[in-house]
């Protein structure tokens, strides 16, 4: 069936899509139908490659049988149990696996059900840790130009991606933003992490001056900014900014939504880079993308502050229906059990090099600016066509799925995440039809 023949016998207009060109999709539908392993089935019958794992979720590849039984099972068993003064076995084991997948001290997990919900409770603990250890005019919440947070008031204020921001009026106050890391007259098709830029750092306490230590509750950045491009860390930046955090009483909040999982090559990005924040942001790759899940991990500091005052009173007034959600922690418990099994959560340390050769093979195509890569995450930027910024990479996407390859767009980038079981042999697929893609277009 033609696209256009089945946007005639069903009708699109009802579904606003999100983040979408909705005019342009409902002319030109492009459906999937069914996914496995490493590749999607569309509505005609055609097999799509899989290099961006979903949206920087699927981690382990699409249907997985453990992963399958499990929320098949768990749904007739347990469908739901209420988050509020009632809980269910999964999911505190479920909390004790992944606090021990994570580097001490964070030891402490509140489940939620998305990125952005994820990134608002850890905003939300952290003004409320201060205010518990008696710091309360610690208020303020710092970002970072071009950082990703989700679509919550809390992740869009500290966000700083413009288009996110500037149609949804004030959003939270007391926010303050550092400049952002890339700098391509430095580092362009720099390989892995860029030598230049660790004193981008210093911009934070630039903004400290301004305000005062006693003001800055947290600040929260990507490891590596993934929505806005994927610009990797210099060399030394995050050790640094550890370092300024501590120096002022300030807490450090990793968003790991898109590097937690396995994605570096090591199960978190604070591994990676050894550098240990006060909270961990969560969601994506913690069930594979199956069902809907966000985690906060929190530092056993930040849960004891919480844990003074009569037993029986609430601690955090804070929570979601569907925290914890039975058929999730499943989902998520089988997803962890995959990834121990196949080692997918180091996979992609043993394919980095592989796939950094190939990525950086296309550094002649025409109109290529700058190519970035670290573990199994690549980003290819284009010059934008005169006057018409974002179409280049829009015709790179759109050729892309006609020749059966996924890829995402943001901007003129292209960015690439391919599920962590991805073969060699696919590799070279997806540099091989990206090459001809990028010859294609204008
Ligand atoms: N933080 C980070 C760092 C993210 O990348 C979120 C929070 C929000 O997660 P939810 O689950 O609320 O969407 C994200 C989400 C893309 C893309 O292609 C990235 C995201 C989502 C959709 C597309 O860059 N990141």
């Amino acid at each position: 069936m033609s696209g256009a023949a089945s946007s005639q016998t069903n009708n699109l207009e009802a579904f606003w899509m999100p983040f979408t060109a909705n005019r342009q999709f409902k002319q030109n539908p492009r459906m999937f139908v069914g996914a496995k392993d490493m590749h999607y089935t569309t509505s005609d019958g055609r097999q799509v490659l899989d290099a961006t794992a979903g949206l920087w979720c699927c981690n382990a590849g699409h249907s997985r049988p453990k992963v399958v039984e499990a929320v098949q099972k768990q749904v007739a068993e347990l469908d739901y149990a209420p988050a509020f003064q009632m809980g269910h076995p999964k999911a505190f084991e479920l909390a004790a696996r992944l606090a021990a997948l994570m580097p001490k001290p964070l030891d402490h997990v509140f489940f939620t059900n998305s990125g952005s919900e994820s990134v608002d409770t850890a905003l939300k603990i952290a003004l409320a840790y201060q205010r518990a250890i008696g710091q309360g005019t610690r208020t303020r919440l710092i970002g970072r130009e071009r950082g990703y947070h989700g679509v919550g008031f809390g992740g869009i204020s500290v966000g700083g991606i413009v288009s996110n921001r500037k149609t949804f009026g004030t959003m939270l106050t007391g926010v303050d933003h550092m400049r952002h890391t890339h700098d391509p007259a430095r580092n362009a098709f720099s390989r892995g992490i860029p030598e230049n830029g660790a004193e981008y750092a210093e911009d934070l306490i630039r903004i400290i001056q301004l305000h005062d230590p006693s003001t800055i509750a947290a600040v929260i950045v990507e490891p590596v900014a993934g929505s806005t491009g994927v610009l990797i860390p210099p060399k030394g930046y995050l050790e640094r900014l550890r370092q300024i955090c501590d120096d002022n009483g300030i807490l450090l909040i990793f968003d790991e939504v898109i590097t937690g999982f396995g994605r570096l090559g090591s199960p978190f990005a604070t591994d990676f880079f050894g550098v240990t924040p006060d909270l961990v942001t969560t969601a994506k790759g913690i069930t594979s993308g199956v069902i809907p899940m966000g985690a906060v991990f929190c530092a056993s500091k930040i849960y004891e502050a919480f844990m003074t005052g009569p037993e029986h009173m609430i601690e955090l007034f804070h929570g979601y229906t569907y925290s914890a959600h039975p058929i999730a922690c499943a989902a998520a418990l089988a997803t962890l059990d995959t990834y121990e099994e196949e080692g997918l959560l180091t996979r992609a340390s043993e394919l980095a090099q592989y796939w950094e050769d190939g990525l950086h093979g296309l550094k002649d195509c025409p109109n290529v600016i700058d190519i970035r890569n670290l573990g199994l995450i690549g980003a290819i930027e284009l010059t934008p066509i005169d006057g018409q910024p974002t179409k280049r990479a829009f015709s790179a996407f759109l050729k892309a799925y006609d020749d059966g390859l996924l890829i995402r767009t943001t901007g003129d980038i292209i960015a690439l995440s391919p599920p962590l079981i991805i073969s060699k042999t696919q590799i070279d697929e997806i540099f091989e039809k990206l090459r001809k893609v990028l010859n294609s277009i204008d």
